[in-house]
């Protein structure tokens, strides 16, 4: 290992979060993160379960916060057509820090103006920082995100180890 952020191949999950969809952002806010010359390596968009939701921000779960930042990363202020998100894994040298960098800091009035949370980020009323995108911040923590949010058949690569495991027969949602 390498003390220099931006030698290795890393991977990092950047969520685009509900009040970016809200604004129209996602094209922004991928055109800026192409600015790190990285490859994305998988995309989707989904409804965040509670269960996701809680899991994903278990750190915080003792802030007064919490409660409202589920909410939030679920899109519940903002009615149902905006309770999605995009989530992306990127996979180049030096990933989590030239992500976190163009995302710029957690709190939005202390973030570089035109990092994507200083440039589009707010405070709410209710205190909850609505930052517009989720950036990995170790390699530690972007292997437990990821591997929460995505299946190993959901991105390219085997970016981690897999295994076999057999699934009882169950019914799924085809074509019709
Ligand atoms: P990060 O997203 O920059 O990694 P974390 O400390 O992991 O920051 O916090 C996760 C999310 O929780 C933040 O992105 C933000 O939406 C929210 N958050 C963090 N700290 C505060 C706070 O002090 N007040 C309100 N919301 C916060
Ligand atoms: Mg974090």
């Amino acid at each position: 290992m390498t003390n220099d952020p931006n030698r290795g191949v890393q991977y990092t999950l950047v969520v685009i979060k509900p009040d970016g969809l809200k604004k129209s952002l996602t094209g922004n806010i991928l055109t800026k993160l192409a600015e790190a010359r990285l490859h994305i390596v998988g995309t989707k968009v989904l409804r965040v379960t509670r269960e996701l939701a809680e899991a994903h921000y278990q750190h915080l779960k003792d802030k007064p916060f919490f409660k409202d930042l589920v909410d939030y990363i679920q899109g519940k202020p903002y009615g149902k057509e905006y309770e999605r998100v995009m989530a992306i894994v990127y996979e180049g040298p030096g990933a989590i820090q030239r992500v976190r960098q163009i995302a710029g800091a957690t709190n939005p009035e202390e973030a570089d103006p035109v990092s994507v949370r200083g440039a589009y980020g707010r405070i709410t009323t209710k205190g909850v920082f609505e930052n517009v995108i989720h950036a990995s911040s170790d390699p530690t923590d972007a292997e437990r995100e990821i591997k929460l949010w995505f299946q190993p058949h959901e991105l390219i690569g085997e970016i981690y180890p897999t295994k076999k495991v057999q699934q009882p027969a169950q019914e799924i949602t085809a074509w019709a």
